[in-house]
């Protein structure tokens, strides 16, 4: 195969785009994609603060990356989740990365800030360690941009996270985060940050190639406990179709955004008022992050120091 733009020998194949590209055009295709989508959805402009949301594996690696080579200055933020070995090989990925491109990198240790590590909340909560995992992430990556002046988080979804939340949201109709399924979600309460996904129209794939190519070190492992985990099922079954069928996965997301996603914000939004504990949008009195917490301390020492920033 030859790169579509130079004609010299090209590094990666694109089956979906009917193309393929020599090293420095993938390179330049990649960013050119995050630019489009940063610019399509008015995910941020040059004068926003911008903090990603960074795991240390390749998609938010990768973002980081993009965004910095973009000459965005974008801050880092790690979530320390305590899940044994790979946490660990995350946090130190994460920093290594941080450290080498001089980027400010703000760590949360959950066991020190909130008295648990997810293995420890899945156990006093009796539900499985991504229900109290991702309820942390999601109020945490908001509050600690909103306390620290940030404009928008951005995380490093891809087009096959994207694909497979999209089946999951449509197998069980659940019309709610269906409406709110987006690459870009506003802010749309003073409590809240805007949530943006500038590598939504890339695959796993096409992210992998570009760490590989740009020498970028990233934690290869899952996290263990996605094993056995919905949207690896459903990423499988669209990566199947996608094997006979390229471009699949793409009609799919992009129909729902231009098709489907239109016919939804009709729906009336669900009206949110201020926890009466830590102040955070929610539908209840209290928002499911407090009462998660205090569950949670009713079985732990207190919390300690606060978050770490390097850089
Ligand atoms: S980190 Fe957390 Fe994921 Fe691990 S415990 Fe589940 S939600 S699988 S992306
Ligand atoms: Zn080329
Ligand atoms: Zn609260």
């Amino acid at each position: 195969m030859r790169c579509l733009k130079c004609r010299q020998k090209a590094a990666v194949e694109l089956r979906r785009h009917n193309s393929a590209f020599c090293s420095p055009h993938y390179l330049d295709f990649v960013a050119t994609q995050m630019a489009r989508n940063v610019k399509r959805h008015r995910m941020f402009g040059p004068q926003d603060r911008v903090l990603v949301a960074v795991s240390g594996g390749k998609d938010s690696l990768a973002l980081w990356d993009l965004l910095l080579e973009a000459g965005y200055p974008a801050s880092g933020l790690h979530l320390r989740l305590g899940i044994g070995d790979y946490s660990l090989r995350s946090a130190q990925t994460t920093r290594a990365f941080a450290d080498d491109r001089g980027a400010q990198l703000i760590e949360f240790d959950l066991e020190s800030e909130m008295g648990f590590t997810v293995p420890k909340l899945s156990n006093i909560l009796k539900r499985p360690p991504c229900s109290g995992c991702g309820l942390n992430k999601r109020y945490l990556f908001n509050k600690i941009a909103l306390d620290r002046g940030f404009d928008v988080v951005a995380t490093g979804h891809n087009l096959d996270d994207e694909a497979a939340t999209l089946m999951g949201n449509v197998l069980h109709w659940q019309t709610d985060p269906l409406r709110r399924q987006s690459p870009a979600l506003a802010a749309s309460h003073p409590g809240l940050v805007k949530k943006v996904k500038p590598l939504y129209t890339l695959t796993e794939r096409e992210m992998a190639s570009y760490c590989l190519l740009k020498g970028i070190d990233y934690v290869m492992e899952e996290c263990p406990n996605a094993t056995g985990a919905r949207s690896i099922l459903y990423k499988d079954a669209l990566n199947r179709i996608e094997a006979q069928s390229p471009g699949s996965k793409q009609q799919f997301f992009q129909g729902f955004l231009d098709r489907l996603k239109p016919l939804l914000q009709g729906e009336a939004a669900v009206e949110l008022r201020e926890c009466a504990l830590c102040g955070q949008p929610t539908t209840g009195e209290t928002c499911a992050f407090c009462r998660m917490r205090e569950r949670a301390e009713k079985h732990s020492p207190k919390p300690g120091t606060t978050s770490k920033v390097r850089g």
